[in-house]
């Protein structure tokens, strides 16, 4: 399949019936819109065609400069309401660089949560792909993408990853657990560090380090794992948020639509809607492995969980049993037949969060939250297909 020919209307899928809840629209609608897929999803004549380009990239000191714009901005776009829209941007600014190469290059996502219990060995990070773990005692990366490259920023080095957990990952966060804070929150001030001190922060901690540093833009598994959570952020927009900006800014005032994000000087309102502006794409599900939390496993929740238990964690769920009906999908039991208890994600570490400006409160929050919902699913004899 060519890349060219994923790219299809807006109309078609559907995009311009959310211009009825777009008062503060201020895009254009795009006229074409092209879909970021799966990694795993590309066809290998689709992943020849990035590699290619992320090579030439690399050349011409592409990784450098955004791992150089990261780490410069990066008390500004951490650990406040800034999160989510600047690496919005920031991702889109990437992918269209990747399309001065050639128009193909479409920024694809690496589905986590799909692989949350055992992330080592999951399939992306094998040499057909993005490539595993460095080498003691340097960490150089020797298979995958990137083996061997030398990164310019912020001095020459070897491309590095150092996993944690002892080299093996750990787990990290199922999928049933990430769609429960999306159904759950419902201010950015919640969402952001929710997200941003649960999966954001164990992946760039678990694989280490480049991946580890203000300059983990060196990685291209940064643009995988930002893509996703790009994804996420507009998942939770689409189930009744999609203006929802609040919370802190930058320098501790109320960030708003208005607000401009660092780098860019463009203000958030302009990367609030996919479908318009420059925005000019969407996210597909990963129709080999499947992902995203459809009807089949919405049902499976309803089945399993008592009503109060699924009240508490699956609120729009539990309110609109209908609708789920509404999703077609694969069986979720297609996957893993009868299911396994879901387990305790690895802590962050102290000097990441330390790094990143987390406030200890925010961190507990989440912390907490993602262990009682373990146990919360435990003791209601709940088991992940995942
Ligand atoms: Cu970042």
């Amino acid at each position: 399949m060519k890349l060219s020919s994923v790219i299809i209307s807006a109309a078609a899928i559907g995009l311009s019936a959310l211009s009825s809840v777009s008062a503060q629209q201020t895009q254009p609608a795009c006229s074409s819109i092209y879909t970021r897929q799966e990694l795993l999803s590309l066809s290998s004549s689709q992943w020849n065609l990035v590699k290619a380009i992320l090579s030439a990239m690399q050349r011409d000191g592409w990784f450098g400069w955004f791992a150089y714009i990261h780490n410069t901005y990066f008390g500004q776009i951490h650990g406040n309401s800034q999160f989510f829209p600047f690496h919005r941007r920031f991702v889109y600014e990437w992918e269209s660089i990747g399309k001065r190469y050639n128009p193909g290059y479409i920024q694809p996502y690496w589905d986590e949560m799909r692989d949350y219990r055992a992330p080592a060995t999951s399939q992306v990070l094998t040499p057909n792909w993005v490539g595993g773990n460095g080498v003691s005692p340097n960490w150089c990366v020797q298979n995958g993408n990137q083996a061997g490259w030398t990164m310019t920023f912020p001095n020459n080095h070897c491309f590095q990853r150092n996993y944690g957990n002892n080299g093996n990952l750990g787990s990290w966060y199922s999928p049933e657990y990430i769609n429960s804070m999306i159904q759950r929150d419902t201010t950015m001030a919640r969402f952001r560090p929710d997200i941003e001190y649960s999966l954001h922060g164990v992946v760039h901690i678990n694989i280490g380090g480049d991946m580890y540093q203000g300059y983990s833009p060196n990685d291209w598994i940064f643009f995988l794992h930002h893509a996703n959570l790009d994804r996420l952020w507009w998942q939770w927009q689409v189930g009744g948020r999609m203006w929802t900006m609040d919370g802190p800014n930058y320098d501790g005032s109320n960030i708003s639509l208005n607000s401009n994000m660092p780098q860019f000087n463009e203000p958030i309102s302009s990367v609030m809607q996919l479908g318009y502006g420059k925005m000019c794409y969407q996210y597909a599900s990963n129709p080999l492995r499947r992902r995203d939390l459809g009807a089949d496993l919405q049902q499976r929740l309803i089945q399993t969980l008592p009503k109060n238990t699924l009240a508490a964690w699956f609120p729009q769920t539990a309110k609109t049993p209908a609708a789920v009906n509404l999703i077609a999908s694969v069986p979720a039991n297609n996957e893993t037949s009868n299911g396994q208890y879901i387990p305790y994600p690895t802590p962050l570490t102290k000097e990441w969060l330390e790094m990143h400006f987390a406030k200890p409160g925010e961190v507990q929050h989440v912390e907490a939250d993602a262990r009682k919902f373990v146990d919360a699913m435990r003791a209601a004899g709940y088991k992940s297909p995942y």
